[in-house]
């Protein structure tokens, strides 16, 4: 693949309600989109990161600056015979894995067209129906999440997860379950409490959780170790996890039971895939998380699920859910039974709509290859 031209656009996207986790409240999306040509074939990545450095290190505007001033300017002109060979590429620059994915996963998308496969096929992908769950943000009261609750039920969903915060968490989490005794309920803490808060978490347990995901610090895989030995309920790790290196950390230490996988946070496909892998062998089920993408991060999210070590619900869930209207035909669906659909055309799968994006954007960068004189 030789990569002739690569486009970055910053498109501003409103969700249809705020979303609030411990770390805060998103309304509106700056989300980067990378589009790359090479051997002629247009490919498309998105970069999850938010809009400030709450959740992990990246903003859009330290993926905007990585990637126009040493990722693309680095990559223009030069032949890749495989999206696998992309980290290579970028392993000098440290860290920035939310800019990385958005570059890699649009060469993956290239690459599937090119053998004119489905992306989750190349990838290895074995399922051709996903099960998808949904992450409901912190509400005013018990009360109105209950309702939310049973509104995504009703829509087919097989898991919900609820975000939880200090002082909104205990109460939240018993009247769900007081409702849906039965239900596959699991909570997302981001990282708002502290091992000071043992004896308070460990009361989650009588409410059968799937699991606890990342209740303790984003950088801190030995705090969950300790956590994990004196709670029954599983902690799934979420912020800590960059790479299969960090999971194999995290195994080790039995820091987690279970592992979310998002594509952004590890830096695309290749090591997404190697991490699912090495929890495959492993017996630690992974599941994909979500960062509030458009179309094309959630694309690349419905291939990645297709892989064998998915054995989860993941946070993958369908458009309307969070936009009136998605960048990608046809928006994204979800079935009574909450599964999606796997596209069996080549590449992504989805169209982009190019036209609603060009009206969204609202800055741009290109890098063009120089043509050989002959
Ligand atoms: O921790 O999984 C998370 C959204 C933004 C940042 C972090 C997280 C989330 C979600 C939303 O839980 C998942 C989604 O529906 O996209
Ligand atoms: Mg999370």
């Amino acid at each position: 693949m030789k990569i002739e031209s690569i486009e970055l656009r910053e498109i501003r996207m409103q969700l249809k309600s705020p979303f609030e986790t411990s770390f805060g409240t998103t309304l509106n999306r700056r989300i980067l989109l990378v589009e790359v040509i090479a051997d002629g074939v247009a490919g498309w990545g998105e970069v999850t990161a938010g809009e400030t450095p709450a959740y992990n290190s990246e903003t859009t505007d330290t993926a905007w600056h990585v990637i126009s001033d040493f990722i693309a300017p680095s990559l223009i002109g030069k032949s890749v015979a495989k999206a696998s060979d992309f980290p290579a590429l970028v392993s000098p620059i440290r860290g920035h894995e939310m800019a990385k994915s958005g570059i890699e996963n649009a060469l993956w998308d290239i690459e599937a067209q090119i053998n004119k496969i489905p992306l989750w096929k190349l990838l290895g992908g074995t399922m051709e129906e996903i099960a998808c769950g949904v992450s409901l943000g912190i509400r005013e009261n018990p009360v109105s999440l209950v309702k939310k609750v049973e509104e995504e039920l009703r829509s087919g969903y097989q898991r919900i997860k609820l975000k939880i915060k200090p002082g909104k968490d205990l109460e939240y989490v018993a009247a769900v379950r007081k409702e849906f005794p039965k239900i596959r309920l699991s909570v997302d803490a981001n990282s708002a409490y502290t091992l000071e808060d043992t004896a308070h978490l460990k009361k989650l347990d009588e409410y059968k959780l799937l699991m606890m995901e990342q209740p303790l610090s984003w950088d801190d895989i030995y705090a969950h170790s300790k956590l994990q030995a004196q709670i029954e309920t599983a902690i799934c790790l979420d912020e800590c996890i960059h790479n299969t290196r960090q999971a194999l950390t995290a195994i080790e230490l039995k820091a987690c039971r279970i592992i979310n996988i998002k594509l952004g946070r590890v830096s695309g496909h290749t090591e997404a895939r190697e991490l699912q892998g090495v929890c495959h062998n492993r017996n630690i089920p992974v599941w994909c998380g979500g960062m509030l993408e458009a179309g094309i991060g959630r694309a690349h999210n419905i291939a990645m699920s297709t892989l064998p070590g998915f054995t989860l619900p993941g946070d993958v869930s369908a458009s309307r859910r969070y936009w009136n209207e998605d960048i990608i035909e046809p928006a994204v669906e979800v079935t009574p039974q909450g599964t999606i659909r796997v596209p069996q055309t080549s590449g992504l799968g989805f169209t982009v709509k190019r036209d609603l994006i060009e009206r969204l954007a609202v800055r741009r960068n290109r890098w063009s290859a120089q043509r050989a004189a002959n």
